[in-house]
């Protein structure tokens, strides 16, 4: 008869994920401390940070959890379409978190049935994560964290992770095999387009392209790092493409149910001349982190990329965007116009 942990991985394994361990509630802690570290770093992200202490307390809203179940699921075996890579971050375009038709999300409800059919209470949130889901994956010896704060396993940092809390106290961890960043290594930091990653295992949430171009707001009348985005229009992934350990380790074999369909649907000029049914009945749902009344910002943010390397045929498509029903892309395209001398 098998162990209840064994079983447990076994179904993870038999749902798709590449590994699976479990650890106990306490193993937590030492979160907070990694958490009040990078507060004291990067006091500006303070108040951004200040939400996350929960991950470390989750006995004042699970009394009853005891163990922590985590999982890790390979995503690097999709195809990125055509165009789309540099500028949708590839954890975005293969994002099951909220796709019940997409493998990961089906497979993931299978095995919390699993976990429920074993006896068990298993809880998720599987938005935003129920604990910190780097530091719990690390914890269960499932692979490590590197200096750009991915978590890492042979497959490289192309990976998600997902967490439920248990009401069985269980252990099941694993020996790393990866081993860690070389002493010397300072690609990622080096080629972080904002600084954000100003150190190794830090960086500044407010100022990652990825908050940039989703939460924040790249209007030309805010605080922002325009030149410096590039071509990234929704998240960005500068800090593992570059990254040694991630050469070579993508399959990319996968088509992701539906991508390549919607990827025809998305360029640059397609985005700035896109319709707003389009932006919110189709790219909303998928690319979920810009909220239904924001979906103004890809037509910013597409306009930004634009600027940052401009192409003849975006002329037309700029010129029209002055006229555009949201004033904070009429205002942007207004300030294209100025900044290429495109009258
Ligand atoms: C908030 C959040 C964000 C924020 C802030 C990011 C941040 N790093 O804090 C924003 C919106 C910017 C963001 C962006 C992205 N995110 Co995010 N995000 C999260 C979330 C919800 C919480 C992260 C958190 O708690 N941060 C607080 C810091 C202190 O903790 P931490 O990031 O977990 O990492 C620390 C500990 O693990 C600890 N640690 C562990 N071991 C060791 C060892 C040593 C030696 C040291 C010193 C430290 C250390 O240090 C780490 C770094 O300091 C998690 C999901 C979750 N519930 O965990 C996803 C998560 C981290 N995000 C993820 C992804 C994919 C992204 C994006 C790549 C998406 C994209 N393509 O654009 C970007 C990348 C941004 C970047 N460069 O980091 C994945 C990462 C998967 C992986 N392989 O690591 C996660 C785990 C989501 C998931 N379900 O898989 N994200």
């Amino acid at each position: 008869m098998e162990h209840l942990e064994e079983q447990i991985k076994n179904a993870a394994l038999a749902a798709g994920y590449e590994a699976c361990g479990t650890i106990k509630v306490s193993a937590m802690s030492g979160f907070e401390r990694k958490l009040n570290e990078r507060m004291a770093m990067v006091p500006a992200a303070s108040p951004f940070y200040q939400n996350y202490h929960g991950f470390a307390h989750l006995e004042e809203s699970y009394p009853w959890a005891k163990s922590i179940v985590v999982c890790v699921r390979n995503d690097g075996k999709y195809i990125v379409p055509d165009g789309l890579e540099g500028m949708i971050g590839k954890s975005y375009l293969f994002d099951s978190r909220t796709n019940p038709l997409s493998p990961g999300y089906i497979n993931s409800v299978r095995f919390e049935a699993c976990m429920k059919d074993y006896g068990l209470n298993a809880v998720t949130e599987r938005k935003f994560g129920i604990t910190a889901l780097r530091w719990a994956a690390s914890e269960a010896g499932l692979g490590l964290v590197r200096k750009n704060n991915f978590f890492y396993r042979d497959s490289g940092s192309w990976v998600s992770l997902e967490a439920w809390l248990i009401d069985r106290e269980l252990e099941a961890i694993e020996k790393p095999t990866v081993k860690p960043c070389p002493e010397g290594c300072i690609l990622c930091m080096k080629h972080c387009p904002t600084s954000s990653l100003s150190q190794a295992y830090t960086m500044n949430p407010l100022s990652c392209i990825s908050f940039q171009t989703t939460f924040g707001d790249l209007s030309v009348s805010k605080d922002r790092f325009g030149a410096q985005i590039g071509n990234w229009v929704y998240g960005c992934d500068v800090c593992q493409d570059i990254c040694p350990f991630n050469k070579n380790v993508r399959t990319a074999a996968e088509e992701f149910p539906g991508l390549a369909e919607l990827g025809r649907h998305i360029s640059l000029e397609k985005i700035v001349s896109a319709d707003y049914g389009f932006l919110e009945n189709t790219l909303q749902p998928k690319f979920w982190y810009i909220r239904q009344n924001d979906v103004w910002k890809w037509k910013v943010n597409a306009i930004n990329a634009m600027v940052n390397k401009y192409k003849d045929e975006y002329r037309e498509c700029i010129f029209k965007a002055r006229v555009d029903t949201q004033p904070k892309v009429r205002e942007m395209a207004q300030w294209a116009v100025g900044k290429l001398g495109l009258l």
